[in-house]
């Protein structure tokens, strides 16, 4: 085979391998935001079989561009045992104790890496555009590629069957309103519904954060800006240390769900 064609035919065979091998996944994330990175590394390091579907063509979310593109980022003590697992540096804030500055190139590159390694497949450039709902249950993924959606173009799309999905869509939780919307499915929330974020109040957003992961429908799980939108929480601004620490809390969370 001539060099030019035996790339293209190793590309396109090695691809199709890895993405037919994630067809059926334990657990599928949508966004490949920080808390949806951390919970993949997690659920990867407990040998749950994991993929990760990013609309963008570079997973990492909201991270890169620190606060107001200056990029840097705050994280809080709490969450520094996970940074120290994904090898990310940090420094402290002199002045205002129990607060830390880090680069949020370095953030965004090591929770992939990390995430990578550990097991978890991320699939970039691939937009999830609707739920896959049999017989009442959350059971997987309608995909497509993004260029294709942004294009508006009539392509359908495939499927990605999973046990759990995790929706890590970030500020508009996009799955939840998916879930709403379509599938017509009450949320463990007050109103069934999804209340909408608030503005920003740092301390009560990174604390909601946290209180706000969980699982909103059997099989169905919120992390990160997500959770905090389904439930009604402040907004905290470039502090990530709730958004480390929910990737963490939903890891737990979904490996118990898996137990049962
Ligand atoms: C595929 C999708 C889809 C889809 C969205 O927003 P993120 O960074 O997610 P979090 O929740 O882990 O982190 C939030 C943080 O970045 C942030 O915005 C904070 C702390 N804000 C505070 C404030 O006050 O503003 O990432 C979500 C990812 C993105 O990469 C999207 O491209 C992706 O999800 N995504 N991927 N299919 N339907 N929807």
């Amino acid at each position: 085979m001539v060099i030019e064609n035996a790339i293209s035919a190793a590309i396109l065979k090695s691809w199709s391998e890895k993405f037919e091998r994630n067809l059926s996944v334990d657990v599928a994330i949508v966004g490949g935001g920080p808390s949806a990175l951390v919970a993949a590394k997690y659920l990867a390091d407990h040998h749950v079989k994991t993929a990760v579907f990013e609309r963008k063509l570079a997973p990492g979310g909201g991270t890169w561009g620190g606060g107001m593109l200056f990029n840097q980022v705050v994280v809080q003590s709490d969450a520094l045992p996970i940074l120290d697992e994904f090898g990310i540096r940090h420094e402290a804030v002199k002045g205002n104790e129990g607060y830390h500055t880090l680069d949020s190139v370095e953030m965004a590159s090591a929770l992939i890496y990390g995430a990578v390694h550990a097991g978890a497949m991320i699939f970039n450039s691939i937009s999830v555009e609707d739920l896959v709902f049999k017989e009442g249950k959350v059971s997987g993924l309608v995909i497509l590629w993004t260029p294709v959606e942004r294009l508006g173009m009539h392509v359908d799309p495939l499927t990605v069957i999973s046990k759990c999905v995790l929706d890590g869509t970030g500020h508009p939780s996009e799955i939840m309103h998916l879930a709403v919307d379509k599938a017509q499915i009450k949320l463990h929330t007050p109103t069934g519904g999804i209340l909408g974020e608030k503005p920003m109040w740092v301390d009560s957003g990174e604390a909601s954060t946290l209180e706000n992961t969980k699982e909103y429908y059997p099989g169905l799980f919120a992390c990160g800006m997500s959770a905090n939108n389904v439930m009604g929480g402040y907004r905290m601004g470039p502090i990530f240390g709730g958004m480390l620490m929910s990737g963490q809390k939903v890891a737990k969370q979904i490996l118990e769900s898996l137990k049962k």
